[in-house]
């Protein structure tokens, strides 16, 4: 095995500009300006995240590996020519073409090479005939691949120092990128119908991280490498596991470091924890899927869902919704309603896509039983368009398509943007926990880890960790503070306005006026802002909905021997 050379790659740019190998719309290499804050134009933060299972997988085979992560087409086959015994592609359903010319260029020019191919895209029904290859991973691709080059498949799991966003810019100027990816474990074994994630994994949690020992460290690992302080857990339902977010808290508290996180979770699991535990634990934002009023999976029974989101924000902890559209109850008149409903729960911003069934899902099963899958390439299964089943009531594509577009526009006309609603969320969390920390010094409560409570006790002392822990709350805030100023300026109605406007005085109350730094630094926003907004119009001006921006390309070796 001593001759394997293995290049770990993910499918090639551009991202989101329709060509003979995957769609436009829907498909930009963007979570917010593509999911979220669509619609939300200079206020939509912009930012695309690397491609993490390859520095996963990379770090945990002994074999030399390269990565080499969003290529363009002549990086990538130009990367072929250096040697690999191995390709092993990382792909989505949707760029499922790319896959495939990927794959038969490596069959036509080096056909010695062995082709792997992993990622949700491995969904596809009789792949072998769509995408030529050797190897094929459906499932978990540490333990996968170990096997594969005849390695220990139980060896313990090292995590890698990732770096989150590839780029990032907000109101159009660049801001450095310090905040890392932790891969705590994939797949979910709570088996909503539709949900690609469970189904991948056989309905279960596969766990990268049992311990929050093992978590703490990989953070720590991630502070020492890239300087890394906030962390976004790509993890199902990080909390479903309690004891491992409890041993987490315990060793913040030990080390004295004040991180913080962007979690997924579903409602019930938050409620189990209660909110005292995450602002201690210091999350920053949650992303809870609602789905619909007429929610029928177990997460949401018996959950005054609209209440839970605004504790969460007073707490300061920053809240995405993702609601599906185009259920099968939905009709024009409901799906609106449905809409209205998620937009009226108030969270600092929303996703909303479109009911998807991916291949292996209940969902695809019971549609292709009722004979209701439509017959339309995988390149159009991203959610975002037509839809690939046969609605009930609302049948026009066109209007799917609108229909999607709109819930995104309403969101922003009644909510105001997203990142203004986050520096209010956490305007008030510093506030809030600043005033909850001296109320419980004075009533002797300090904070019980078996409870998750604060209680009263006869020998109350300073929450040290808690000064820290608001400090950087504090910090959060402060570093908001200068989009304000283009948030009003750009406000895209009078409410929108008044929010800015009232968000700017909440700052002036708890923090003191705005000194010049902040203003010198709102005023650049507002430059850079106004720039993004001439390209902006320039832009739908030619037709298109937005700027799609490239990520850039980059590529990391793994144990390469060196020559000299
Ligand atoms: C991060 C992310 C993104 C990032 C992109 C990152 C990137 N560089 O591609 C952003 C936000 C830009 C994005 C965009 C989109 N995404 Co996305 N995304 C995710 C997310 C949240 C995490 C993926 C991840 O890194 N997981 C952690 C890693 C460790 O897990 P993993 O990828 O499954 O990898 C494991 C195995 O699959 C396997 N494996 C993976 N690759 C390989 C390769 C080899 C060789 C081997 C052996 C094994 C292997 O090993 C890994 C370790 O076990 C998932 C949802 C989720 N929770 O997984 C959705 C998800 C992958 N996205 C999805 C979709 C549909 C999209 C979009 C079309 C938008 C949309 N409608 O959601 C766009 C498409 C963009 C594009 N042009 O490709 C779907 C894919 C569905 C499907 N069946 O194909 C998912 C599953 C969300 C969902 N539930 O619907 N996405
Ligand atoms: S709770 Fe979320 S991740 Fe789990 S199965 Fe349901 S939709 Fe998927």
């Amino acid at each position: 095995m001593n001759s394997i050379k293995l290049l770990l790659v993910s499918v090639f740019g551009p991202f989101g500009v329709r060509d003979d190998y995957a769609e436009g719309n829907g498909m930009q290499m963007e979570l917010l300006n593509n999911q979220i804050t669509r619609q939300q134009g200079v206020h939509s933060p912009r930012q695309s995240y690397w491609s993490f299972p390859l520095y996963l997988l990379a770090e945990n085979v002994s074999v030399p590996a390269t990565v080499l992560d969003f290529p363009t087409w002549e990086e990538f086959t130009r990367e072929l020519e250096k040697g690999y015994t191995h390709v092993g592609i990382t792909f989505i359903v949707p760029n499922v073409l790319k896959a495939r010319r990927m794959a038969e260029h490596i069959r036509s020019k080096h056909p010695e090479i062995k082709i792997i191919l992993g990622g949700f895209g491995t969904m596809v029904p009789a792949l072998e005939t769509v995408v030529p290859h050797d190897g094929v991973c459906d499932g978990e691709g540490v333990e996968w691949l170990r096997r594969y080059f005849g390695e220990d498949p139980s060896a313990p799991i090292v995590h890698p120092a990732i770096i989150g966003p590839a780029y990032e810019y907000i109101y159009g100027a660049k801001t450095p990128t310090k905040g890392s990816i932790l891969l705590t474990g994939v797949g979910c074994n709570n088996a909503c119908e539709f949900c690609a994630t469970s189904f991948k994994f056989g309905k279960e949690y596969v766990p990268f991280m049992s311990t929050g020992a093992q978590v703490f460290d990989a953070c720590l690992k991630s502070e020492k490498e890239l300087g890394s302080r906030g962390f976004t857990i790509i993890d199902e339902n990080f909390l479903k596991k309690p004891q491992r977010a409890r041993e987490l808290l315990t060793q913040l508290e030990a080390q004295e470091k004040a991180y913080v996180f962007d979690i997924f979770s579903s409602a019930e699991v938050i409620t189990d924890v209660g909110i005292d535990f995450l602002v201690r634990l210091g999350i920053h934002m949650i992303w809870i899927g609602v789905e619909s009023r007429a929610n029928t999976h177990a997460k949401l029974r018996d959950i005054d869902i609209g209440k839970l989101i605004a504790q969460l924000q007073e707490n300061g902890i920053s809240v995405i919704t993702s609601g599906i559209l185009f259920l099968d109850h939905h009709d024009q008149a409901t799906i609106r309603e449905d809409i209205e409903w998620i937009i009226g729960l108030g969270s600092d911003m929303t996703q909303f896509m479109n009911y998807t069934p991916f291949p292996c899902t209940a969902l695809y099963a019971r549609l292709a039983g009722e004979g209701r899958l439509k017959d339309i390439h995988y390149r159009f299964h991203h959610g975002a368009g037509e839809l690939n089943w046969n609605h009930p009531y609302i049948v026009d594509p066109k209007e799917q398509a609108n229909l999607l577009k709109e819930a995104f526009r309403r969101k922003y006309e009644v909510s105001g943007p997203g990142i203004l609603n986050m520096a209010i969320t956490a305007i008030r969390g510093y506030a809030k926990a600043e005033a909850n920390r001296t109320r419980r010094e004075a009533e002797s409560l300090v904070w019980n880890p078996e409870s998750l409570r604060y209680e009263k006790s006869d020998h109350a002392a300073d929450d040290a960790f808690m000064r820290q822990r608001i400090r950087r709350l504090q910090k959060i805030a402060l570093n908001l503070r200068p989009i304000l100023l283009p948030a009003l300026l750009f406000a895209p109605n009078k409410a929108s306005r008044m929010k800015a406007w009232n968000a700017m005085r909440l700052y002036g109350k708890v923090l003191g006026s705005a000194g010049p730094g902040v203003i010198l630094k709102g005023l650049f926003l507002v430059f850079t802002g106004f720039m993004e907004q001439v390209k902006l119009w320039f832009r739908r001006a030619s037709g298109y909905e937005d700027i799609v921006l490239q990520p850039p390309s980059r590529r990391v070796e793994y144990r390469i021997p060196r020559l000299g």
